[in-house]
């Protein structure tokens, strides 16, 4: 659930979605994603308390990437040991994987989605991970933790770590690796090419200040119709 920008409301909305699922004798199960920072939200703590009241089938997943964009994940886990203990008391299931080990993480998002398939009820999945590079094109990471920081990461890259896996067993060579990366490269060129064909803002196609107006209410409130005309659109 990544419907709003609203940190943390994808809880409460998949809890409440897998919750009807179940009442409606539905098959089909939820799962949400959070970060570490997230965790502080009190939507949170309402979706553990509803998830184990309830049993909702749903797989609750946070991201510990050990950063809310200049936060260390240190202050949203105050006293907690780990992210994954805040659902020991609420009664739920919870485990604590290294999220830059691919096949650990495979592996552990099966047995949640196995465990909500049968009906047992919610799993809390910490996966503990690292973000590299920065929070969005405004951060600057380099103003709160130091440069190297990323380096010392113990957990390692966890592409590389999976190619060197698969190497290992042979089943994956450097030379497939590479032609790989190349096609994957070669997609995602193509998808930004027939996205861009769409228009960009450099291109012209931007939108008029009229526009800020439209698709919010299907009938626009008297305050903003009064604001438009201000702005003499
Ligand atoms: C309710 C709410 N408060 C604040 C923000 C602004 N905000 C966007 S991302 C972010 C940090 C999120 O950190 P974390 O939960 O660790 O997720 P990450 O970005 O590391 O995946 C903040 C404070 C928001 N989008 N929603
Ligand atoms: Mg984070």
């Amino acid at each position: 659930f990544s419907i709003s920008g609203n940190l943390a409301t994808q809880y409460i909305q998949a809890v409440g979605w897998a919750m009807a699922s179940a009442i409606s004798n539905d098959s089909r199960i939820a799962a949400a994603w959070i970060g570490d920072g997230s965790t502080a939200e009190s939507d949170f703590h309402a979706a553990l308390v509803f998830a184990s009241t309830y049993k909702a089938p749903v797989v609750l997943n946070v991201v510990n990437n050990q950063w809310a964009i200049s936060t260390f994940q240190g202050i949203a886990r105050g006293g907690s040991g780990t992210f994954a203990a805040r659902g020991l008391g609420f009664g739920i299931p919870s485990l604590r994987v290294d999220g830059n080990d691919y096949l650990a993480v495979h592996a552990v998002a099966k047995w949640a989605v196995e465990r909500a398939r049968a009906n047992l009820g919610p799993t809390l999945v910490e996966y503990v991970t690292y973000r590299v590079g920065a929070h969005s094109t405004s951060d600057d990471p380099s103003a709160y933790r130091p440069k190297a920081e990323s380096d010392a990461w113990p957990l390692g890259d966890p592409v590389i770590r999976l190619k060197n896996h698969l190497i290992q067993k042979g089943v994956w060579s450097e030379d497939r690796h590479t032609q790989s990366e190349a096609e994957i490269l070669e997609t995602v060129i193509a998808a930004q090419k027939e996205a861009e064909g769409h228009g960009t803002l450099h291109a012209g196609g931007k939108p008029s200040t009229r526009d800020m107006f439209e698709g919010v209410y299907a009938e626009m409130p008297p305050h903003l119709r009064r604001q438009r005309q201000q702005a003499g659109v």
